[in-house]
């Protein structure tokens, strides 16, 4: 009879052990599965710099909650790339392609009625409403031929993160020019609007033809502007002004067409939800070949020199310049100066002591 009874509590003082070694064991699994996790974000790729960028205060167990917020920001991520035509775009947004079966994210394209870069006002609200309540879609990449669009005018409660591409704008001009009339070699079945004009950019200069008239430069600027009527007005300083402020307030990053591999490094860097492993598959695809415009003659100097006589040139000129230097200044502030070793931050000093117990 004493022996039942004591064989009994015997049995529950053991399971009540066995049960707080596999809840101890349970416990320190899931804070390595999520050690192992963070640790994961540089290792796909042998690139020496994205290594370096993995951060001590990532990979320390981290409480699960703040692990949960953390990772909670890279699934609502709404990224917009609002493409200017002729800037290198389709390269970029077909590797994006390419990437997003890999990292599990959405690329969607946005088709505007008759490629009209301004959306109307109902539109504004629809398209607005629709991409920030659309979570099924999240992680998501929007890109299209549209003009910049200010989200908090429309009582959001979140933003989403634009980026773009800039390039000079007279090369940018020329490209477009040739791409009209001979297409290029990613679709070209495709017939263009000017096919068989075979006149050069500096033919069209000397005789003042439209297709080459220097408003037809005023593209980047709106597009940073944004839905303003001011913006489309051709030489206006203020939307200049609003195309700047727009670019450091509102754009997450904004790289050069002529730096593409610089620009998508900042981007496996700073979003490696989506862009991980980006830099090794560019640099393995043969980008020489992606899109480019056929037939492109170089203008000759006194085209140039013309050319960067107007107004609207030293206009889009002067964006160019002030994209490109804000650029380089980030680029710049990626490395410890003078030595080739990724920046880093931690918190320390940090009171009351979380742990209560040493002193100091
Ligand atoms: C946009 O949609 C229209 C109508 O469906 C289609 O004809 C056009 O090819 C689309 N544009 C692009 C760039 O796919
Ligand atoms: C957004 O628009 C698409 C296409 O019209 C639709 O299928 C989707 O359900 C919409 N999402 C939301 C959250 O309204
Ligand atoms: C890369 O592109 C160039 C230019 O179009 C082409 O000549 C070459 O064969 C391509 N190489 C590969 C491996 O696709
Ligand atoms: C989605 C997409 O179009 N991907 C293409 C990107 O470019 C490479 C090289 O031309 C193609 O192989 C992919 O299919």
């Amino acid at each position: 009879m004493i022996t039942t009874k004591y064989f009994f509590l015997l049995i529950l003082i053991t399971a009540g052990f066995a049960f707080i070694l596999l809840y101890h064991w349970f416990s320190t699994k899931v804070i390595l599965a999520d050690k192992q996790l963070t640790i994961h974000l540089g290792e796909d790729n042998n690139e020496q710099l994205i290594h370096s960028n993995v951060n001590h205060w990532q990979t320390a167990p981290a409480k699960l909650d703040d692990a949960a917020t953390y990772r909670n920001y890279d699934e609502q991520f709404v990224i917009i790339y609002n493409r200017v035509p002729k800037t290198g775009s389709t390269s970029f947004v077909n590797l994006t392609y390419d990437l997003c079966k890999k990292n599990a994210f959405h690329v969607l394209h946005i088709n505007i009625t008759a490629n009209m870069h301004v959306l109307s006002l109902p539109n504004q609200l629809k398209f607005v409403r629709n991409i920030t309540a659309w979570d099924s879609m999240k992680p998501a990449f929007y890109h299209g031929h549209m003009a910049f669009l200010d989200f908090s005018k429309f009582g959001m409660p979140s933003k989403p993160m634009y980026i773009n591409l800039i390039r000079q704008p007279l090369d940018r001009l020329v490209s477009y020019y040739y791409f009209l009339r001979y297409g290029d070699d990613y679709r070209p079945y495709l017939v263009r609007h000017r096919a068989g004009d075979t006149m050069t950019f500096d033919e069209c200069v000397a005789r003042q033809k439209p297709d080459c008239d220097p408003t037809n430069m005023w593209l980047q600027i709106p597009f940073f502007c944004g839905h303003h009527a001011e913006c489309w007005n051709p030489g206006s300083s203020w939307a200049l002004e609003q195309a700047k402020r727009n670019l450091v307030n509102d754009y997450f990053l904004v790289g050069l067409t002529e730096e593409m591999d610089e620009f998508i490094e900042l981007l496996e860097l700073s979003l490696p939800r989506l862009y991980r492993g980006a830099v090794a598959h560019f640099q393995k695809s043969n980008k020489s070949h992606l899109r480019k415009t056929k037939s492109k003659v170089e203008p000759a100097a006194e085209t140039v020199a013309k050319i960067k006589e107007s107004a609207v040139w030293q206009m889009e000129n002067e964006l160019y310049e002030f994209a490109r230097d804000q650029f380089h200044f980030v680029q710049r502030k990626l490395r410890t100066p003078g030595r080739n070793v990724m920046q880093d931050f931690m918190y320390e000093k940090i009171k009351p002591n979380p742990n209560g117990a040493a002193k100091n």
